[in-house]
């Protein structure tokens, strides 16, 4: 496989995705749930996985595609090459914010990351990486992450798991949002990844991750020595949802240890 052309054309196919994306504005956009009343999909979710779909089929016939919108193919193992794609990751920012969402992609050769993609659409920021390559910012090459004492920490999380739920202990983690120097919520998994990778946060945790949200970002992060797990400490699945954690180095394991405690 020639990996720098794959490169050079997923590289073109997102950004024409992202024009896409960005003219669909200027016409209605259809609003449907999903699971419940506020998981939202648009007929622009949908239309952006197709559109990769065709293409890739028409020009890769032996990989496979694993999207969230269901169109691609039915994956139960990471055999051969696979696209993971998630056409609009940050759906309630699009409708809500029209902003904030990005495209999320990972090729993967046997299960191992090859190329990793996250574009913030409206933002024109780009984060790629291929494997032993480095990643970038643009055409910025992203540093090495350095470890941040927890109180100097910035950390990415969902103000829903401060209240009572049924994932991880509450009162741990406003241990952890007292502790650290502040929090964000950006609401695209695939965004707060790409901010860790580039040093603009120093953690994100969610408690349940599909494939598709962290596939391209796994990747990117992987590159400049970000660890990236579930909350048991191991390597994220590609197969089903997990909880998940990517952090500097050392800040990653001090969160985890101190900080999340899992429900049974
Ligand atoms: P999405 O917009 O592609 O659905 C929001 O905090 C983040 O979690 C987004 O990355 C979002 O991806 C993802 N997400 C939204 N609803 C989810 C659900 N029901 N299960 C798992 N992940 C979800
Ligand atoms: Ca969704
Ligand atoms: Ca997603
Ligand atoms: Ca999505």
């Amino acid at each position: 496989m020639n990996w720098q052309a794959v490169d050079r054309y997923a590289k073109s196919l997102i950004k024409e995705a992202g024009h896409k994306i960005r003219i669909s504005f200027f016409n209605k956009i259809h609003i449907d749930s999903k699971a419940d009343p506020n998981d939202l999909v648009t007929n622009i979710d949908r239309e952006i996985e197709q559109f990769f779909i065709s293409r890739i089929q028409r020009d890769f016939p032996t990989h496979k595609i694993f999207g969230e919108e269901g169109f691609g193919d039915n994956i139960v193992s990471l055999d051969g090459i696979i696209w993971i794609l998630d056409p609009i990751d940050g759906t309630m920012n699009f409708v809500h914010q029209k902003r904030n969402f990005a495209i999320s992609l990972g090729i993967y050769a046997e299960g191992v990351g090859m190329l990793g993609y996250i574009y913030d659409v409206m933002g024109d920021d780009f984060y790629h990486a291929a494997k032993g390559e480095g990643a970038y910012f643009n055409d910025e090459l992203l540093p090495e992450l350095e470890p941040t004492p927890i109180h100097e920490a910035i950390v990415g999380i969902n103000a829903r798991w401060v209240a009572p739920n049924r994932y991880v202990n509450n009162e741990k983690i406003m241990d952890l949002i007292t502790t650290c120097r502040g929090t964000r919520s950006y609401g695209s998994a695939a965004m707060e990844l790409s901010y860790v990778a580039s040093g603009r946060l120093d953690a994100y945790i969610s408690t349940r991750l599909s494939p598709w949200d962290i596939a391209g970002g796994i990747i990117i992060a992987q590159e400049v020595g970000a660890v990236a797990t579930n909350f048991n400490g191991d390597k994220p699945g590609l197969l089903s949802q997990e909880p998940f954690i990517v952090a500097r180095p050392g800040l990653h394991e001090q969160i985890l240890t101190n900080y999340i405690e899992m429900k049974k």
